[in-house]
């Protein structure tokens, strides 16, 4: 193709581009009244029949086997053996944000086989009002200008400032530096380099696997910051990301708080429901996110032993917030909702934490923060925002009984 014509093209592309889309999400199923009947998996009983009613039965027996199926059937089991792992502080600036803050770029390097993957972790401490400060993880895969460390380019997606200004630290990393968000370069960071077997493996570790392992790295090396109160940790994931995130905090218990935003199908939504985007979609579109085993639910989602509302509940006791956005249908708001709805459910029975969220979806606009549990639907498009991060950390200072 010639210049002048593949610039036409590419333009016609463009201004058509979005009339496709509409029309394969348009096949889809939006209406409330076509969502079909379906029975959920129960959180209290475990797979040999146990009823589970105390925290001691949830811990040793149902939790550990829900994890177990979401490894098998969706997210593939994360590897755990390497041979080394350690952290360089390869920039630095102790007078970031006109002094507010203290700048550390961190390598975090883990060998295994003579093999090493590298993966960058970004990090603003505040310098007030106390030391260590907790903190807030981005795992991002937009652009990497959402994250600049220099601050010249500044935005909402990443409002690093405004995290700092509240006391928070405000931590990324890109996901690209774990495995690439892309159909045929996705095994070229962690599983080309460490884990290869995994590749040969149908319950093995994939894309969203591989971010919650770089989620969990981050956490390592919060552990031997002194500037970071690593017990008052959350981890933030944007859609893609969100499923990640949710992920993360579902096997690693070291996170007080995991928090998805508008994660939708494999994340927060119910796949039952088939609202929006569904299990045979995402599996033809992002093959290379979810294990193996996942494509034998496609259009099959009443086989699955789990629903989604079980990874909720794998969080517990811990905090779980559930951000939705009004004109994200995509992502399925109302199975996001009722997925936080029925897997609170082990916060409340098993460990009194109150968390009755009520029966229909509340209102656009009207979050809902009870101790452990949080929700809100924010007027507008698909996007993680200014309201959004907001609202996470109200939730924060709440949880941790700081002063706003
Ligand atoms: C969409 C995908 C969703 C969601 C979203 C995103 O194309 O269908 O599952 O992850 O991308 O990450 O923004």
């Amino acid at each position: 193709m010639s210049h002048i014509a593949q610039s036409s093209f590419l333009l016609l592309m463009l201004i058509l581009s979005p009339l496709f889309g509409l029309y394969a999400q348009d096949e889809f199923n939006y209406d409330e009244s076509k969502v079909p009947a379906y029975s959920l998996p129960d959180p209290f009983v475990a797979q040999n029949g146990q009823l589970i009613r105390t925290p001691q039965q949830w811990e040793h027996l149902r939790r550990p086997e829900l994890v177990k199926l979401f490894e098998k059937h969706v997210y593939g089991k994360l590897p755990k053996d390497f041979d080394q792992m350690s952290f360089s502080l390869v920039n630095e600036d102790t007078q970031a944000m006109d002094g507010n803050a203290h700048l550390k770029e961190v390598d975090i390097k883990v060998e295994r086989n003579g093999n090493a993957l590298t993966m960058r972790l970004l990090l603003f401490v505040p310098k007030k009002p106390e030391k260590p400060a907790p903190v807030f993880l981005l795992i991002t895969h937009r652009d990497p200008e959402n994250i600049d460390p220099t601050r010249q380019t500044k935005i909402d997606f990443w409002p690093a400032e405004e995290i700092v200004a509240r006391g928070y630290a405000a931590a990324a990393f890109h996901v690209m530096d774990v495995s690439d968000d892309n159909k045929e370069t996705f095994t070229e960071d962690i599983l080309d380099t460490l884990y290869p077997e995994q590749l040969q493996m149908e319950d093995g570790m994939r894309g969203l696997g591989a971010w919650a392992w770089g989620a969990m790295r981050a956490m390592d090396y919060f552990e031997r910051d002194g500037d970071i109160d690593a017990a008052k940790a959350a981890v933030v994931g944007h859609s893609r990301g969100g499923k990640a995130s949710l992920w993360t905090g579902a096997q690693d218990t070291r996170w007080a708080i995991t928090i998805s935003n508008e994660s939708g199908c494999g994340g927060a939504a119910l796949s039952r429901r088939k609202f929006g985007e569904t299990v045979k979609r995402i599996n033809t579109n992002f093959p290379y996110w979810f294990t193996d085993n996942f494509n034998s639910f496609n259009d099959n989602e009443d086989a699955l032993p789990i629903d989604q509302h079980l990874l909720i509940a794998s969080i517990a006791p811990r905090g779980v917030y559930v951000a939705s956005a009004s004109e994200d249908q995509w992502a399925d708001p109302k199975g996001e909702f009722l997925s936080l709805k029925l897997g609170s459910r082990v916060h409340e029975e098993i460990y009194h934490i109150p968390s009755s969220l009520p029966d229909r979806l509340p209102k656009v606009g009207s979050p809902i923060h009870l101790s452990q549990i949080g929700h809100h639907i924010r007027e507008g498009k698909h996007n993680l925002t200014l309201y959004d991060w907001e609202r996470f950390m109200d939730f924060a200072d709440q949880l941790y009984q700081r002063k706003p």
